[in-house]
């Protein structure tokens, strides 16, 4: 078996005021630099951008005050010793995305939402990455009489291709999601995503983001989705967090739920060289709303220290014990081995 190596990574959203569909923000909001300068302090080096965190109000910019915002940007994490991991069109709070980006019913909205996946890519260029992330929030439908199906994927292939081709040096990568915002979406698991590269002409530049959440909301296993991904090559990146049960996306700390599963993800992304090619270990987590705004972060650093103790129980099991359990068929025995190694 391999090993991986471990780097890790969140967004500037993942430190936030606490602000929920019935309630105001109950924090007050962290200066962006401020933010990058907490990453070090908290065991992160990467940044991950939604293009607008990078280059805020860029709807209104020229190309060049966008390319110079994100030049600043770059110099900023410089500064602070930090690698940018991808950047991800916003392509779900502009007016013009109201019935989706890519799949709206309106030409001069889908328009709208390739030309922001153009400025997209400008600015990943420019801070430094060739990594795109395609979050297709709204690529689906509240009702299904509202869409043609058929007519939609080949509309967010469309996109693809003219990104893949606007740009020969960026890798996009799909973020799979069933639901919310949307009742349905037209790619809810990561076998729709890495389906998808293949209606490309670049295949080779599709890969995929899987998010522990994304696949639960799906009644999926993480670590299976993972494993699905690794065996086709495509998991470009991950999305750590968890989830109780099948509600609204909840992105709660990594292991807080469940620590078997979170177990099983660590476990499935190490024995398979995850990071050894530059992949980074996401973690796209929330605080709670109940938190006081300076121990805000926390859930980060909770998230990190549990992937790691996670990692280490995975690295200590005696291997030779659990295959002979295998050969013998003896998958109780097998469970109560496992069970004691995580309350050890
Ligand atoms: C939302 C997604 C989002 C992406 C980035 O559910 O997790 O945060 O990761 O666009
Ligand atoms: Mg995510």
């Amino acid at each position: 078996m391999k090993k991986g190596t471990f780097r890790f990574s969140f967004g500037p959203w993942n430190i936030h005021e606490g602000a929920d569909p019935f309630g105001p923000p109950a924090r007050d909001s962290i200066a962006f630099e401020k933010k990058l300068g907490m990453y070090k302090g908290l065991g992160f080096d990467g940044v991950q951008f939604h293009d607008d965190d990078a280059v805020p109000n860029m709807n209104n910019l020229t190309a060049s005050a966008i390319q110079n915002e994100a030049h600043k940007v770059k110099k900023l994490l410089d500064k602070h010793g930090l690698v940018p991991e991808f950047v991800a069109p916003r392509l779900w709070e502009d007016k013009r995305t109201i019935d989706g980006g890519y799949t709206s019913n309106s030409k001069a909205d889908r328009e709208y939402a390739i030309d922001r996946s153009k400025k997209c890519v400008d600015i990943a260029r420019e801070l430094g990455t060739r990594n795109i992330v395609l979050w297709l929030a709204r690529e689906g439908t509240y009702i299904r009489e509202a869409k043609d199906s058929v007519e939609s994927v080949k509309r967010i292939v469309e996109a693809m291709q003219i990104m893949l081709d606007y740009d020969k040096e960026i890798r996009i990568m799909i973020e799979s999601k069933p639901n919310e915002p949307m009742d349905h979406t037209y790619i809810p698991t990561i076998g729709h995503a890495i389906a998808l590269g293949l209606l490309t002409n670049a295949p080779d530049r599709v890969g995929c983001l899987i998010e522990s959440a994304h696949a639960l909301l799906a009644g999926l296993d993480p670590s299976d989705e993972m494993g699905y991904a690794m065996a086709h090559g495509k998991l470009w990146s991950v999305h750590l967090n968890d989830q109780n049960g099948m509600k609204f996306d909840q992105d709660k700390s990594f292991g807080s739920v469940d620590l078997r599963r979170a177990f099983n993800q660590v476990r499935i992304l190490d024995r398979h060289g995850y990071g050894n090619d530059g992949e980074w270990i996401g973690l796209d987590v929330k605080a709670m709303r109940t938190q006081k705004d300076d121990v805000a972060a926390k859930h980060l650093r909770n998230s990190r220290e549990i992937f790691l103790k996670l990692l280490e129980i995975s690295r200590g099991l005696d291997e030779k014990k659990m295959n002979k359990m295998i050969a013998d068929r003896d998958y109780e025995e097998l469970d109560l081995y496992i069970m004691k190694s995580l309350i050890k």
